[in-house]
């Protein structure tokens, strides 16, 4: 079939689109006066940065419309990433680096007497998203472009995104993020671009003209789903893909019934209830909560972004037929994985096609990332709650799983207990829909995020499934950008890197093994280190500043910086702490090298023990830095709001990085890869990717400690009694007394008393059984730091083997294993 032929492209005026100093100085200005009514004289700081933002802006939606032209041609597949989160991080600072315009732009503002730093600060991240999962999210909308792999990202406009942190009398304290207060230059909102998505009422049967069998929803409720559109610029490429985000609101008069006999309250109230589905993210990480507002805000994306691509779709003139030639849909994690039955119901009850097909074309357009093997984080929905609010899914995922269990059956007959195992449905107590197991079902491709993930998801979570269909499992091991997280986090890393090593290493990361041999050069060394100071001095004076703690930057920065998780194990940092400290109080002479102790991290508002862990390290906090003894040999900093922004001064900053989950725990972790570009050496567990880190770093360059996944298990497995270790242990013994006797609690002995019991009698995370090897690691990295030069020969080392924890080949991995998109028409290098 022939494409629709295009117009020819309209061109943008050279004063949105030109890179000149003169251009954007002009830009800047019109659009200061002419978009935002300010005069420069009277113009706040927030206007200023409005101004700049949409003068970037104008560049880069020149190529947005180009992107969205090349799409509407005969292309090649679109990637729909559906997630709940996306984590973008500032955008202003990300997009002149993809142009290539940051020094222009610098000297134009320079020119009105501006500073572009100052004025970038201005900017309120989206923070839409928890962690890991979301930043990743943003790391792969930021690969795809730069690949220039036509994508879509699809989630949800949250009105209010992850909570702001401040610490109070050495609590968490949970503040409303209103990143929308004073708007958002970079969304376009598409006010026609609209989805209805219906909610709850019953099924009816019916035969329609040809004599077919049909089911209709009868809706209790609709809402209409507005799309935000965010460009998303690849780096020094003319694509630009859109992150498109949906917003709830009520259907204009669906209650009109109400309204017209008066009940004004009530049609009021339904639009406010309509809206609460995207008020706000929940700022749970891995624990899924079961809550009908949750499954409302997943179904409700989800529904919006399937019906947009069949829109799409067919705007293009394709058959729905052909639906999964042109998209791949990947579900990150199963919080969308509900797509499946929704992909069928719009496939059999909207456009008619038989069963059959519409099976067939869901399994070859979905693939499903799995994140997490925690069982508290895998999402069941009751069957009663499910059917409530979306009665047809819970039929098409019944129908799904009776013709699966057949499949089931027949290749392992008479295997009843494999059956119920693998049943998307869940009989044991009240019944629930396995959102796992639906997903695994309803997708072409299953992969973990990292090798050793991966290898256990086909052993424990989903071993059935992957016996079953072994040829379905792949891993693509996660990656970062290094765009975001070099060269916007750390521009004089990545200066001195291109001094050395020439332009294009930000888009093929590989290039930086060219720095190994530089690793042998004294001078390039003390470049290295002369970039590593200032970027401490710098997160010094935040930390002055925000924490009112002076920290000396030329003493050890030891970091850890990720959501505040018993099985990420910031305890066990805090027993070493506290094992050097009570070292220190006996011994003042003891030769510790300077060390100052980081800690970011924001904790679920209702995660009882992760509050308790963030009391105890501002106590140590407090305890420690205020001790003469101590010198100032050791300090501890509780850096409050770790986000993107934040992020951006931690990493760069950091010697040490604090990756020591509990083997098994941790899926990949993402924040272990943005530290070791920046060149900190990694303190760790054989957890996740740092498998595979130390693998390419080398083993020498790595602090290895702790049992591993398989010994995990086993110990488990014999029974495990972390009272013997403190038994055992005489340091442990000692530093858990202390804590146990309210000497960090002004005399309180209850206030960690919940915590010290749980390492005692349960640790279910064995931070007991490791702590032994833990600080034994640690002093061999106090010695290590000892020699400035071999310890930055690492650094360097580190830096230059991280080309495969590009997010870039993260991308890659997943058009050729997943979604089999072809990249040859990619420009490469
Ligand atoms: C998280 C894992 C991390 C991983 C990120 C991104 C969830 C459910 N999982 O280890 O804990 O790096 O996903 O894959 O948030």
């Amino acid at each position: 079939m022939t494409e629709p032929a295009l117009p020819a492209a309209p061109t943008v005026s050279s004063l949105r689109r030109g890179m000149t100093v003169a251009d954007l100085k002009q830009s800047f200005i019109d659009n200061l006066v002419c978009t935002l009514g300010r005069g420069p004289k009277l113009a706040t700081p927030h206007d200023l940065y409005a101004a700049l933002a949409l003068t970037v802006r104008d560049r880069v939606l020149d190529r947005g419309v180009q992107t969205v032209r090349e799409l509407a041609g005969p292309s090649a597949r679109i990637v729909a990433y559906l997630s709940a989160e996306f984590l973008p991080g500032p955008h202003l600072m990300n997009n002149l680096v993809n142009l290539g315009i940051v020094e222009p732009m610098r000297q134009a503002l320079a020119e009105l007497e501006l500073d572009l730093d100052r004025l970038a600060e201005e900017e309120e991240e989206p923070g839409l998203g928890n962690g890991g999962l979301g930043r990743l999210a943003s790391c792969y909308m930021d690969s795809m472009a730069s690949l220039d792999v036509p994508a879509l990202g699809y989630g949800i406009r949250y009105e209010f995104g992850i909570f702001d942190q401040a610490i109070k009398d050495g609590w968490q304290a949970e503040i409303t993020d209103k990143w929308l207060r004073n708007g958002n230059p970079w969304e376009i909102p598409r006010p026609e671009v609209t989805c209805e998505v219906m909610f709850g009422g019953h099924t009816e049967k019916w035969y329609d003209d040809h004599g077919r069998f049909r089911v209709r929803w009868v809706p209790r409720d609709v809402v209409k789903g507005v799309a935000y559109d965010t460009p998303i610029l690849g780096y020094r490429v003319c694509t630009c893909n859109t992150l498109r985000l949906w917003k709830a609101e009520a259907v204009e008069s669906f209650d009109f019934e109400a309204f017209n006999h008066g009940d004004y309250y009530r049609a009021v109230e339904d639009k406010m209830v309509s809206e609460n589905i995207t008020k706000v993210l929940y700022p749970n990480d891995e624990i899924a909560q079961g809550k009908i507002l949750r499954l409302q805000q997943q179904f409700f994306f989800v529904s919006c972004s399937l019906q947009d691509m069949v829109r799409l779709h067919l705007l293009l003139g394709r058959p729905l037929a052909r639906f999964h030639d042109t998209w791949a849909v990947q579900l990150n994690d199963t919080h969308p994985a509900i797509a499946v039955a929704e992909l069928v119901r719009l496939l059999v009850d909207e456009h008619a096609l038989p069963w059959a097909d519409a099976w067939a074309i869901t399994q070859q357009t979905l693939g499903y990332t799995n994140h997490t093997l925690l069982p508290e984080a895998l999402e069941k929905w009751s069957v009663e709650l499910l059917g409530g609010l979306l009665p047809r899914h819970l039929e098409i995922i019944y129908e799904i799983n009776r013709r699966f269990l057949e499949e089931v059956r027949a290749r392992f007959p008479g295997d009843e207990a494999r059956a119920g195992r693998m049943s998307i449905i869940d009989e044991a107590g009240e019944r629930t829909v396995r959102m796992a197991h639906l997903a695994a079902v309803g997708c072409h491709t299953v992969n973990g995020v990292a090798a050793l993930h991966s290898r256990l998801l086909t052993e424990t979570v989903l071993r059935d499934f992957f016996e079953l269909w072994p040829d379905k499992f792949v891993n693509v091991t996660n990656g970062v950008t290094p765009r975001r997280f070099v060269a916007v986090s750390n521009p004089p890393l990545a200066r001195l890197i291109t001094e050395r090593v020439g332009e294009g290493w930000l888009k093929d990361l590989a290039r930086l093994r060219r720095l190994e041999p530089l690793a042998d050069d004294p001078e390039f060394r003390r470049q290295w280190r002369g970039v590593k100071l200032s970027a401490k001095r710098a997160l010094a004076t935040l930390i002055a500043e925000r924490v009112g703690v002076a920290v000396d930057p030329s003493a050890l920065f030891d970091v850890q910086a990720k959501r505040l998780h018993e099985y990420k194990r910031q305890h066990l940092n805090v027993l070493h702490i506290l094992s050097l400290y009570l070292r220190l109080k006996r011994d003042p002479a003891a030769d510790i090298p300077p060390r100052v102790f980081v800690f970011g991290a924001k904790a679920a508002p209702g995660y009882f023990m992760a509050k308790r862990i963030i009391r105890l390290i501002t106590a140590t906090a407090e305890a420690v830095n205020g001790d003469a003894d101590v010198h100032g040999r050791l300090k501890v900093v509780f850096f409050p709001d770790f986000n993107v922004k934040n992020a951006q001064h931690v990493y760069p900053a950091a010697d040490l990085s604090e990756q020591i989950s509990t083997a098994g725990k941790e899926a990949s972790g993402t924040g272990n890869m943005k530290f070791a570009m920046n060149g900190a050496l990694t303190i760790g567990t054989l957890d996740g990717a740092n498998v595979e880190i130390r693998d390419e770093v080398g083993p020498e360059n790595f602090f290895l400690f702790g049992l591993t996944a398989g010994e995990a298990a086993e110990l488990r497995a014999r029974g495990y009694r972390p009272r013997d270790v403190y038994e055992r242990n005489a340091d442990l013994r000692e530093v858990l007394d202390y804590i146990g006797s309210g000497a960090l609690a002004r005399g309180d002995t209850q206030l960690f008393k919940p915590l010290v019991d749980n390492l005692l009698w349960s640790d279910p995370f064995l931070v007991l059984a490791d702590f032994e090897a833990y600080v034994g690691c640690q002093a061999k990295v106090s010695e290590a730091w000892r020699d400035a030069e071999a310890w930055t020969r690492m650094s360097i080392l580190n830096a230059a083997r991280m080309g495969r924890f590009s997010s870039d080949r993260s991308i890659r991995d997943y058009c050729a294993r997943v979604w089999n998109v072809d990249l040859a028409r990619a420009p490469q290098e």
